[in-house]
């Protein structure tokens, strides 16, 4: 059995929770297809993020990271393809710290692309008939900075492991005018996890 190793973020800014911890929660001891899920949720906060995500692949060592986090103004599943080496963030953290124009990593990389096998997804979300598509900004908030630093992470301990973001939609809780309910998107998760067979 493989290991897996999906991340969700809890509440921040004004939002009362987060789609992608209900779904993470719902998901975490699962097992689908060949894997093993786990769940864990990380901070919406910058210093703590990365270190949260660093002691979970310590601790598990996954076979493949699926991060994922609430997109407020979208309505599909959104297939990250690249994280940039940007903080600009509007919005604080959950501990009131905000950036402009930072960079994450110091000497590092501009960008970073998921190793996800993002055109794979895709059409076999496609075929099912759930609303997906590809993004090329993860934003510049806590979601791109761990993408980009799970990615940057990997590639320096040389771990070949595939590894992305996706963004998911806000529930009709959340939202009203949404076209999610929490099952909905716990079954498109369980059937993106499902196309990652390899
Ligand atoms: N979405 C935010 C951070 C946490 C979350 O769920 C983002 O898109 O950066």
């Amino acid at each position: 059995m493989k290991k897996l190793l999906l991340t969700g973020f809890g509440p921040f800014h004004t939002h009362e929770s987060n789609s992608t911890f209900e779904v993470t929660n719902l998901l975490d001891g699962t097992i689908i297809g060949p894997f093993e899920v786990t769940g864990v949720i990380l901070p919406v906060v910058f210093e703590e993020v990365f270190p949260t995500l660093k002691e979970s692949i310590e601790k598990n060592s996954p076979d493949v990271i699926v991060l994922t986090g609430m997109a407020w103004g979208r309505d599909e599943i959104s297939l990250e393809r690249i994280a940039i080496n940007l903080i600009d963030s509007e919005r604080k953290d959950n501990n009131g710290v905000q950036y402009t124009e930072t960079k994450i990593s110091e000497n590092g990389e501009n960008a970073f692309f998921s190793t996800l096998p993002l055109q794979k997804i895709k059409s076999t979300l496609d075929q099912l008939d759930i609303k997906v598509s590809f993004s090329n900004t993860a934003g510049t908030y806590v979601c791109n900075q761990i993408m980009y630093k799970c990615l940057e992470f990997l590639k320096s301990e040389d771990q070949k492991i595939p590894a992305g973001f996706i963004h998911l939609p806000p529930d009709k809780t959340l939202k009203s005018e949404s076209s999610w309910d929490i099952q909905d998107l716990s079954k498109a998760m369980e059937e993106l996890i499902k196309a990652l067979k390899y």
